[in-house]
């Protein structure tokens, strides 16, 4: 089983993370837009450790909507109490936290060119992040496994609701333990395993599913297309940005497939996933050269996201949706746009690749 990890470094990071917040009056802890379990619990944490650790006051804002059933759950299950980062927050006195997240990456509503006090994030270090305490690491599997070793270290009691979020946060970033995962993640689990509430989690994992859950699946399904290991789907427009990243973890569990695309229309920015299962993939950087100077992007080895600015008219966005399908392909290697098949005739006999 996984090493005890040390939580030595651990305390010189809480003790920076002092320095970080000596003479703020007031920490304001801000999440990635859409912001997924993996965020939501690693605010929570860090504006629990400012309030007991420290003495100074927290809340947790996030930019975007909560669109994901799970995530509605675990905020309304766990009483997680969240607004929308608005003009009024930043005020005198106020220290900022960026957690799962840096500036200027297209995926947060923190204005680029500030310096917020804190930084904890598993993507990869940008060139121009800048802040007091920057705690960036790429070896973790969520930033939800960073500040649960901050909390063991900081021997604070960790709440029910804390824990299970926790957990939650580190099982669903890394599909229960099964991707980008290392030891400190599993480790980070087994500890918090004890603590978290079997009954709440059970209902956080498996929610009630609004009617368009059910709406989005059926488009999906219409708007696949396959070709050898490789599925892409286009959503069109969509309510809920969190459906795009949704659908891409289901279509990548088709069997055979190694890499998957999902695209989806929210207000005036196509929304990208990428996810393959080779853990060699470099989605982040895959994605990244795939958009270049179309669009913003970021993500890790296996899994990535990104967004598109779109505000012409409709057939246009359609134009580039499908651009960026047949780039996805090139780039896997594929040259034959036409061999393509719509994912509900793969199983037809002369439907395609079987
Ligand atoms: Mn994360």
């Amino acid at each position: 089983m996984a090493d005890t990890p040390s939580y030595g470094s651990s305390r010189e990071t809480l003790d920076k993370m002092g320095e970080a917040l000596k003479g703020a009056r007031r920490l304001c802890v801000v999440t990635h837009d859409n912001p997924d379990p993996d965020s939501v619990s690693s605010a929570f944490a860090l504006a629990y450790l400012s309030k007991n650790l420290f003495k100074v006051r927290a809340t947790v804002k996030y930019g975007g909507i909560v669109g994901r059933p799970e995530n509605r759950a675990m905020i309304r299950v766990l009483g997680l109490r969240m607004s929308e980062l608005t003009e009024k927050d930043f005020s005198a006195g106020t220290a900022f936290a960026l957690v799962d997240m840096q500036p200027g990456t297209g995926n947060n509503s923190f204005p680029a060119k500030r310096k917020p006090a804190i930084i904890i994030d598993h993507h990869p270090q940008r060139k121009t992040t800048r802040a007091d305490l920057m705690h960036i690491r790429t070896d973790y599997g969520a930033t939800a496994t960073m500040l649960t070793e901050l909390l063991l270290a900081s021997e604070l009691d960790i709440p029910t609701p804390l824990a299970t979020a926790l957990s939650y946060g580190i099982s669903s970033e890394t599909q229960d333990l099964g991707r980008e995962a290392g030891e400190r993640d599993i480790a980070a689990y087994l500890a918090l395993f004890p603590k978290s509430n079997k009954k709440m989690l059970a209902s956080i994992e498996h929610p009630k599913l609004p009617v368009d859950h059910f709406v989005t699946l059926n488009k999906a399904l219409h708007h696949t297309v396959v070709y050898k290991n490789a599925v892409a789907t286009c959503l069109g427009e969509i309510d809920n940005p969190d459906s795009v990243a949704f659908i891409a973890d289901f279509m990548l569990r088709l069997e055979r497939m190694s890499w998957c695309m999902c695209l989806g229309r929210y207000r005036d920015k196509i929304i990208v996933s990428i996810r393959t299962t080779n853990q060699q993939g470099r989605a982040g950087r895959f994605l990244r050269s795939l958009l270049g100077k179309r669009g913003t992007a970021g993500g890790h080895g296996m899994i990535a996201g990104g967004q598109v600015p779109c505000s012409m008219e409709h057939e246009s966005c359609t134009r580039l949706e499908e651009e960026l399908v047949k780039d996805f392909m090139r780039k896997l290697g594929y040259k034959e746009d036409a061999a393509m098949t719509p994912l509900l005739l793969v199983s037809e006999p002369d439907g395609g690749p079987r």
